[in-house]
């Protein structure tokens, strides 16, 4: 368990480095907004959910993409803006999906997919699947009313959805304590009848137990879960850098998370000649996912129109013209 673990957590770390290095060359075409130093809630999660169950998430998308068992091809070559990405190069790195394997959505529109997942959930509820649905969002996205919303319907309908708050503390470079009346999620997620737990984002052991007994709960019929896992962003809100320059936080305060680092905790789990082979075979999936995105064609200009939704004939063939 540790070594897949870790795999995934270096995987997401070294593929989002990687994006910093070369996003000056101005190659990658997307603002990127990067999770180094959040990957373990990502991977925590994902790592108990089957293929058949899906998440959604934001635009800070790319850990839950790839824990969740998306193409790391499709996603460098969807920051590229070329055709082989993930959406063919419309998306860019907010809007990731890879529904083979139940990445169903990631939206730049904060909340947006939390009123998604529980949809989908409804959806599996009528067909009376046992798979169940994980929504990730940020600590702001509880700020907007359609988190309210979708809480209360969860509960109501009894939907099999894990809410995943990765609260890191800001909503772009406002604190929490300076945005909401309670700073206490949880407590906000029990209000409307559903179990909540606070956790550190940085355990990822504890975090995949803790969301293994919650969707086990889940395909039980027990209904929505709310997990809030405790983290910190290192890098700027979007873009490749540090931005503690700009004075809204201290860099101090960022230490006590690298210094618990979940990447190299769990590698130091492992035995050394174990952990050299999952690093080799991870560098070698780095260095073929960006030789893919250089290499692979822009979409052509004919699917500028393409994947258009419209029912109307006359508006699309005005866009056409
Ligand atoms: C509906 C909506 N309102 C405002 C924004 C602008 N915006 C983009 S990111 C962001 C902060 C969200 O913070 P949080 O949910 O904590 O996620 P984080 O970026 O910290 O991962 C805001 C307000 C937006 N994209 N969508
Ligand atoms: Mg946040």
């Amino acid at each position: 368990m540790h070594a897949g673990l870790f795999r995934s957590l270096y995987r997401i770390r070294r593929v989002e480095e990687e994006v910093a290095r070369v996003y000056a060359s101005d190659k990658i075409k997307s603002p990127v907004h990067l999770s180094i130093g959040q990957e373990a809630v990502s991977v925590g999660v994902c790592d108990v959910l089957r293929t058949d169950d899906v998440v959604f998430g934001t635009y800070r998308g790319h850990a839950l993409y790839l824990a969740k068992g998306g193409d790391m091809s499709a996603m460098v070559a969807e920051l590229y803006g070329k055709v082989t990405g993930c959406t063919r190069g419309k998306g860019g790195s907010m809007h990731l999906i890879d529904t083979e394997c139940g990445v169903m959505g990631t939206s730049a529109v904060v909340g947006t997919t939390i009123a998604n997942a529980a949809g989908y959930a409804y959806a599996l509820k009528v067909r009376r699947s046992d798979a169940v649905v994980a929504s990730f969002f940020g600590d702001g996205a509880t700020e907007e009313g359609v988190f309210a919303e979708t809480l209360n319907f969860a509960v109501l309908k009894r939907l099999p959805v894990l809410f995943v708050c990765e609260n890191n503390g800001y909503a772009i470079h406002t604190a929490q304590a300076k945005r909401q009346g309670l700073a206490d999620i949880c407590a906000r997620a029990r209000a409307y009848g559903m179990p909540a737990e606070r956790l550190d984002g940085n355990d990822v052991l504890t975090l995949r137990a803790r969301a293994e007994a919650a969707v086990a709960r889940m395909r039980a019929g027990a209904g929505p879960q709310f997990i809030e896992a405790t983290t910190y962003r290192w890098r700027e809100h979007v873009g490749p850098g540090a931005d503690y320059h700009l004075g809204y936080r201290a860099q101090a305060e960022c230490e006590p998370w690298q210094a618990n680092d979940s990447v190299r905790v769990i590698g130091e789990l492992l035995a050394p000649e174990v952990r050299s082979m999952i690093v080799a075979a991870v560098e070698r999936e780095v260095a073929e996912a960006f030789a893919y995105a250089e290499t692979s064609p822009f979409p052509h200009p004919s699917e500028l129109m393409t994947d258009i939704f419209t029912e109307d004939a006359d508006e699309l063939a005005a866009c056409q013209r």
